[in-house]
């Protein structure tokens, strides 16, 4: 198999970084196809941590080139800030490459996305902020600007200045704000066009190229399923679609050449901004999985919510993903929890029992779910190393998803590094 993706089954903050950075030390290119800097992918490597935003985790380990494809929202400064952060520590970033067609996020995308998320009645996502909804929005009604655009000064003039007309009317009459200045936004992104020229390529013909030569390619998905724009928990997600299918116009490369679908998800579950999470715990014990499986945001910092194991919705992820190998994280976290709760049923509002995720979000509020109850383990397990190193219990809770979804969950994750991993054969 030459070609694989990694994509979130949850709310995001599955431990997709850590997964990715294994992975991409055998690949020829690591690539991100959707989302922004509005990711947060950490990786250990000994006592060192890297948090990752917009550059692809598998900058760490891959020997290849590590690409931000087509279907990204690219934020130039923090694009930069992260570079030189690796460079910093001695790392090079020759390997980094943007797509000519990945959408610049503004500075009056930042000033929307923070203005509506402040505005009382507003728009209340608990999004962070990066402008990744406004920049999104600006590609689909076809004035957004483009990597490309950095690149010719006379055009970027007149697409900011197309842009500042409406965003600043917006600012000052709706939101009370400030206006932006055009000569100041333009003198800035022409400067950052000729820093970044070298790395602005066309990603889809060096991608498409590599799948011909049959090139590992690694791609990297952000956030996740249940924060999908289309299949996620509408209105309360991303603006992108973080699944499998996501990769075809994210980075421009067939259906018919995606091939290890790699599906991860924590042993229990987080979301962090607003929207329903019908196994949510809010009480002492969710408190303790959040200290101990330091649910914190990683762009943000915002305290994860916190809950049991939902393989209603996790079954809903991975059809629409189509996902053949899962990655089951965190599984060290719940060591001394008995009994574990596992939600494979939803009781509807008027008492049905269901088996599928709804598309109505609203619902979902007063879906109650019904669990499973499996017995824990008190093992300290993150020195497991096989399969076999597992308490039978661990091995039960492992096997439960598995029957549960039908696919195999090949690699078990027990600690934040590298090396904490088990992988089956
Ligand atoms: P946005 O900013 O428009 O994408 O926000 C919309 C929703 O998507 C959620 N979202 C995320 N959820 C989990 N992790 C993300 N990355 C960071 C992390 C988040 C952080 O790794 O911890 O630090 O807070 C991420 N990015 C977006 C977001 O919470 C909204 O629900
Ligand atoms: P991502 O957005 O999916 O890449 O995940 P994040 O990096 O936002 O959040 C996952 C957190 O869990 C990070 O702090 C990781 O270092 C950590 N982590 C990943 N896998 C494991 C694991 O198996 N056990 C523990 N205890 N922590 C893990
Ligand atoms: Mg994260």
């Amino acid at each position: 198999m030459s070609t694989y993706v990694v994509v979130g089954l949850q709310y995001g903050d599955e431990g997709k970084g850590k997964i990715t950075d294994v992975l991409s030390a055998k690949s020829d290119y690591v690539v991100r196809f959707q989302g922004g800097d509005n990711a947060g992918h950490t990786v250990y490597v000994g006592d060192e941590k890297f948090v990752l935003h917009l550059l692809p985790s598998g900058v760490l380990q891959c020997k290849g080139k590590c690409i931000i494809a087509n279907g990204v929202v690219v934020n130039p400064k923090s694009f930069s800030r992260e570079i030189e952060q690796l460079e910093s520590k001695g790392m090079n970033t020759d390997h980094v490459f943007i797509s000519r067609r990945a959408h610049v996020i503004m500075p009056y995308h930042i000033l929307l996305d923070t203005y509506r998320e402040e505005e009382k009645g507003g728009t209340e996502i608990g999004t962070t902020k990066k402008g990744i909804g406004p920049c999104y929005e600006d590609k689909i009604a076809r004035v957004g600007i483009r990597m490309v655009d950095l690149l010719n000064p006379e055009i970027l003039r007149e697409k900011i200045e197309k842009n500042l007309r409406v965003k600043n009317s917006l600012f000052e009459k709706y939101f009370e704000k400030p206006t932006l200045d055009i000569d100041e936004i333009y003198n800035e992104f022409v400067e950052i066009g000729k820093k970044l020229q070298d790395r602005i390529v066309d990603t889809e013909l060096e991608l498409n190229e590599a799948i011909r030569d049959n090139k590992i390619i690694l791609f990297e998905g952000a956030q996740a399923l249940m924060l999908d724009i289309d299949f996620g928990t509408y209105p309360f997600v991303t603006s992108s679609s973080p699944s499998t299918g996501g990769v075809c116009a994210g980075a421009g490369v067939p259906p018919t050449s995606l091939q290890n679908l790699i599906g991860v998800a924590k042993a229990y579950t987080t979301r962090v901004g607003n929207g329903p999470f019908p196994t949510e715990l809010g009480n002492e014990l969710g408190e303790k999985i959040r200290q101990i499986g330091g649910e914190f945001g990683a762009t943000t910092g915002r305290p994860r919510r916190t809950g049991w194991l939902d393989l209603v919705s996790l079954k809903h992820a991975t059809m629409i993903n189509g996902i053949n190998n899962l990655v089951i994280t965190k599984l060290d976290v719940l060591s001394g929890i008995s009994p574990l709760k596992i939600a494979t049923k939803y009781k509807t509002e008027d008492g049905k029992i269901i088996d599928y995720f709804t598309s109505s979000t609203t619902k979902l509020y007063d879906y109650e779910p019904i669990y499973e109850e499996l017995e824990g383990w008190d093992e300290d397990i993150s020195h497991a190393r096989t399969y076999d190193d597992l308490p039978e219990n661990a091995k039960k809770y492992i096997e439960f998803i598995e029957n549960y979804l039908g696919i195999n969950v090949y690699l078990v994750s027990v600690g934040p590094e590298r090396s904490q991993n088990i992988i089956r054969k």
